[in-house]
This record gives structure tokens, C-alpha cells and sequence, in this order.
């Protein structure tokens, strides 16, 4: 009977460092792109959903890859080494927004918020 609770008590202590170790290292914003990946995001500064890439999409707007991105992008984060354009319209088209190798995380801004249809790297 005393050793039960002995082994009751043990496991009850596992279980609970388990549980609150696990949130500490939840990345969020920015911290959640891979290496080597073009992450876009439909909040500023990282924030809301997150779509990651490591060629492109020829049309956000499509089934094939993410979904819930076209005209709904507001930052992104290139964590890679190439360099990617951005457009304003499907199949690479319209206006263009650049982006060099590392350049860690931005936000469009005003002009570009929400506009992003197609992008790729090269
Ligand atoms: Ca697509
Ligand atoms: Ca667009």
C-alpha cells in the first residue's frame, strides 16, 4: 500500500515536467522559418498564419501548395540563400518586389500589403 503511492506520487511528478516543459520552446513570429526556407506571413512582423517555401508558387490563389496566402501576405522572412521576387499577380506577373539572400524578417508595408499572388526564387 505505501509503496503505491510512493510509485503514484513518482509518475504524477514525470508527467507534470513533461507538461511544462513543452511550451518554453514554442517559436513564435519570425522564429518559426526553417533554414533555408521563404516564409510569408498574413500579420505584420511574423504574426498570423505562416506558409513556407523553398522554390515558389506560381499562384497563391490555386490548390496546389498553400492556401488561405493570395493577396494576403504582410511580411516575410528569407531565410535562405537566394535571392526571390514577389508578385502582384498569378504566374509570375505584374508588379515586382524584391528580396536579397538572409535578409531576415520585413513587412511589405503600405504598398504591398495584401497584394502578393505568385513568388519564387532564383
Ligand atoms: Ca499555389
Ligand atoms: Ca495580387
Amino acid at each position: 500500500m505505501r509503496l503505491r503511492n510512493v510509485l503514484a506520487a513518482t509518475s504524477m511528478a514525470a508527467a507534470l515536467v513533461g507538461v511544462t516543459a513543452m511550451p518554453a520552446h514554442a517559436a513564435t513570429g519570425y522564429d518559426r522559418c526553417p533554414q533555408n526556407r521563404m516564409c510569408v506571413f498574413t500579420g505584420p512582423n511574423g504574426s498570423g498564419t505562416m506558409a513556407v517555401f523553398a522554390v515558389g508558387d506560381a499562384d497563391l490563389g490555386d490548390s496546389n501548395g498553400p492556401t488561405g496566402m493570395n493577396n494576403n501576405i504582410e511580411s516575410f522572412f528569407n531565410n535562405s540563400g537566394h535571392h526571390w521576387d514577389f508578385w502582384d499577380l498569378p504566374g509570375y506577373a505584374g508588379d515586382i518586389r524584391h528580396s536579397d539572400p538572409y535578409v531576415g524578417g520585413k513587412n511589405f508595408g503600405d504598398a504591398w500589403d495584401n497584394r502578393v499572388s505568385s513568388l519564387h526564387d532564383y
